[in-house]
């Protein structure tokens, strides 16, 4: 399979975007070292990192929260693997909070002293391969995009960054006891933001006062997130301008894959991927109506 219009490099069974990152880079991450302040967000791609970039840059930053500050949340919870403002990762001040892609063989080694936390944000995958599909059109020309169909089967066979979600998600899982790691889903995200604030908030330790916590919450819904621009991405759209009406957060829904995957597509995705999710612990729900 060509990726090489998309820029894209496979190194060590995962693939990276050759335009951000090297392989040498990647492979010094190994030895990167972790304080134990250190936050991780990961995250499979289109599962709900901007989302957690942003809870995690208000309930640390008072600044972000009342608005005196205004740091975009890439800056304050940068991509570890993907060094997009050539930041001093080494010595940023403490807590150092990073987001990352990376899958479970390519992470820090220090990660496994279980000091640093760990937040991993998980979402139904047919969602995420919907979600990856049109984020393409905020990144790539029209050319460089593949047929969904073509899509599909790259997300199935696990030819996309970084890997196979099959792959990431139960690596991840089945390596938690290495970790210090909270596991959480987009979906319970979507239903009860204000639980699953509260739910992070215990995890860091962090007590937030019930005025603070409401700020937090009123200020990561989907609606409020779209018109914050330390938050929204705008600047891809505006660094990048591939196509026009194309935003990063997009719809911001659970069940939106039901309006782009046909029936076929649906049953195709079915017999590749929901039998072996049995073995995953995550309650995915699968359409808005649902209950967790
Ligand atoms: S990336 O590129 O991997 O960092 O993308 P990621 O941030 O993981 O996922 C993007 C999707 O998350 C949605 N999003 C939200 N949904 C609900 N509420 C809030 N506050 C929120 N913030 C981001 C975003 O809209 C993308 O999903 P889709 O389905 O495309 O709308």
């Amino acid at each position: 399979m060509d990726l090489s219009k998309e820029f894209l490099f496979k190194h060590k069974g995962a693939y990276f975007r050759s335009d951000l990152t090297t392989a040498e880079y990647i492979d010094s991450l190994e030895d990167f070292e972790i304080r134990d302040s250190d936050v991780f967000v990961v995250t499979y791609p289109k599962s709900g990192t901007a989302w957690t970039q942003n809870i995690l840059s208000l309930i640390y930053h008072e600044g972000h929260r009342d608005g005196t500050e205004n740091m975009v949340t890439k800056i304050r919870v940068p991509w570890l693997e993907y060094n997009l403002d050539k930041m001093d990762y080494v010595n940023r001040p403490s807590p150092r909070l990073f987001s990352t892609h990376l899958p479970y063989h390519l992470i820090p080694r220090d990660l496994k002293s279980k000091r640093a936390k760990v937040i991993y944000v998980a979402r139904n995958p047919k969602d995420v391969m919907v979600s990856y599909f049109h984020f393409f059109k905020l990144i790539y020309t029209t050319e460089q995009i593949p047929e969904f169909n073509v899509f599909l089967e790259r997300f199935l066979a696990g030819a996309v960054l970084p890997c196979s979600w099959l792959d990431y998600v139960g690596d991840w899982y089945n390596h938690r006891d290495e970790f210090n790691i909270l596991f959480i889903t987009y979906e319970e995200m979507k239903k009860d933001l204000r639980g699953s604030v509260l739910k992070i908030c215990k995890f860091l330790g962090k007590q937030l006062d019930e005025k603070v916590l409401d700020t937090v919450v009123e200020m990561a819904t989907f609606e409020n997130m779209k018109t914050d621009c330390r938050a929204n991405y705008v600047q891809m759209e505006h660094d990048q301008p591939k196509q026009d009406n194309v935003h990063f957060l997009r719809k911001g829904t659970i069940g939106d894959w039901k309006n782009t995957l046909t029936v076929a597509q649906s049953e195709k995705f079915d017999n590749a991927f929901k039998e072996k999710m049995k073995d995953l612990p995550f309650r995915f729900i699968w359409d808005i109506n649902e209950d967790i």
